[in-house]
């Protein structure tokens, strides 16, 4: 086909559009954008809205099964999620322009695809709440992420930025959990053992407890220490920061499920190859989509060596 004499302005596109380094992990973090303002727009439970974060969940399971097998691994925990790539990774060229356009839209896509599920009460019967939650059905504006990408060179830089999500995660809810509990908003979740639903209680809304501004809260708690706020819950609301949902206190880490994870590292040879070629066409069984079932879903710790230790054939793969 012949070119147009505008073809040359193509060539300008090589300046912005670079590839990212070979043999080092990609990290793609998405973030909602001013979440706080849509936390607040769709009356979000305080501090946590378990819909919310299942749906982020829900969104991050979209974006690992459309990319597979190139993200095994991803981390949650608030209004953002941290996909990391397996080194060897070579979707789209490695071209950073495709990585985090295409990450942060399927997010994106999928936040929105999957928000009935959670945001509408019929649809999502695992949430008893005792009191009316007030009607958060309808979204009133379409909410946006932002996307990163960062490049770690070794396993241990990539399993501390993890380490850094989840200390960040703690600090906040630890904060957020008082914050919220002395202006008597704090929500309670406890799982009915009898068919593991969850049952949400507002406890403090109605006591005679007197309620702080947030102003008031604020100042009460610059500078406190993280003791300083469990002994505020304990003292003041009876409350142990320990009993709150792992969920909340340690995020989500979503990754393959063991039997999965040995299946690739037989055949690591096969698989490398697909990633390379990128072939989709591809008859290997391994590449096929894998379904919800193959994944796992996980609120531990992974700040200490346990994690890393169990899910040692998880690093290897990366
Ligand atoms: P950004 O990211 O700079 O555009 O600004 P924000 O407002 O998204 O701030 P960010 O990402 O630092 O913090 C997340 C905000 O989202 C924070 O204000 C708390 C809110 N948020 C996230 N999840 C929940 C939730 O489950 N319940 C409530 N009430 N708020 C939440
Ligand atoms: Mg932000
Ligand atoms: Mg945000
Ligand atoms: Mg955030
Ligand atoms: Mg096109």
């Amino acid at each position: 086909m012949a070119k147009s004499k505008y073809e040359y302005v193509r060539q300008f596109e090589s300046a912005t559009d670079h590839h990212l380094l070979l043999d080092s992990y990609i990290v793609v973090r998405v973030d909602g954008q001013g979440f706080h303002r849509f936390a607040k727009e769709h009356n979000f439970l305080k501090p946590n809205d378990k819909r919310c974060l299942d749906l982020m969940n829900r969104s991050a399971l979209h974006v690992m099964k459309s990319f597979y097998p190139n993200i095994i691994m991803s981390y949650g925990q608030s209004d953002e999620y941290s996909f990391v790539l397996r080194r060897m990774a070579h979707l789209y060229n490695r071209r950073h322009n495709k990585i985090i356009s295409l990450i942060t839209s399927t997010f994106t896509a999928g936040f929105l695809f999957y928000w009935n599920d959670y945001f509408c009460d019929q649809k999502n019967p695992n949430l008893i709440a005792k009191k009316p939650l007030k009607l958060t059905q309808t979204l009133k504006y379409p909410p946006t992420f932002d996307g990163r990408c960062i490049l770690y060179p070794n396993e241990s830089t990539l399993m501390d930025y993890l380490r850094w999500r989840q200390v960040d995660c703690h600090i906040n809810n630890l904060y957020n959990t008082t914050f919220h509990a002395l202006t008597g908003e704090y929500t309670h979740y406890e799982v009915n053992d009898d068919d593991n639903k969850f049952i949400v209680t507002f406890p403090y809304s109605e006591t005679k407890l007197s309620k702080l501004s947030t102003n008031e809260a604020t100042k009460r708690l610059s500078h406190t220490s993280s003791s300083d706020k469990n002994e505020i819950l304990f003292t003041d609301f009876d409350l142990n920061y320990n009993n709150e949902l792992e969920q909340f206190r340690k995020g989500t880490i979503i990754t393959l499920n063991i039997e999965q994870i040995d299946r690739l590292l037989s055949d690591q040879k096969s698989i490398n190859y697909y990633i390379r070629k990128k072939s989709l066409q591809s008859k290997n069984s391994l590449v096929e989509k894998p379904d919800d079932q193959q994944f796992e879903l996980l609120n531990v710790d992974i700040i200490g060596e346990n994690f890393w230790k169990k899910y040692g054939p998880l690093l290897k793969l990366l």
